[in-house]
């Protein structure tokens, strides 16, 4: 066989591979990477169950941020503030926009699911709260792609500082 021949049977094969996982994938039926759940709860500062389009009560942890524990069990300095500040930036926002990443698993090791929350009008709530102060970029595993946004912002909330920066 040529070389050139040899070339292009080795292209067509991974042609063939690329395709055949592509289909694969298509078949397992990954959840659409945007979604709308309605009726937020907030649990803490950074986990709120809300209900995805199929009515389904849905715990999700917000993808990229870990804000202090604030629960009967566990409360730490900021923790209250965090929900707080949860709780009032989703006030009147009856949904809410949730975008997966393709870096990071559909769900974490307790089943809650992964993702970035945003507004209607855009606003990326993990963010606003790291500028806030109450939450502080998380990455576990491979990066998430809002890893360096995140750690930006970070950077300035805790020279202000604001939040934790200040009052832990
Ligand atoms: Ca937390």
């Amino acid at each position: 066989m040529s070389r050139l021949r040899t070339t292009a049977v080795t292209v067509a094969l991974l042609l063939t591979a690329t395709l055949t996982s592509c289909a694969t994938a298509a078949h397992n039926t990954p959840p659409p990477p945007v979604i709308t759940y309605t009726d937020p709860y907030v649990i803490d500062g950074d986990t709120i169950d809300a209900y995805d389009p199929g009515g389904n009560e849905t715990r999700i942890r917000i993808l990229g941020i870990d804000a202090a524990e604030d629960s009967k069990y566990a409360s730490e300095c900021g923790g209250a503030d965090a929900t707080a500040a949860l709780t009032q930036l989703l006030t009147d926002q009856p949904a809410l926009t949730l975008i997966t990443d393709d870096t990071q698993p559909e769900r974490d090791k307790y089943g809650r699911v992964l993702g970035y929350l945003e507004l209607a009008d855009g606003t990326d709530i993990g963010l606003r709260m790291i500028e806030l102060g109450l939450a502080e970029e998380l990455t576990i595993g491979h990066p998430h792609a809002r890893q360096h946004d995140y750690q930006d912002v970070q950077q300035a909330a805790a020279a202000a500082p604001v939040g934790v920066w200040a009052n832990c």
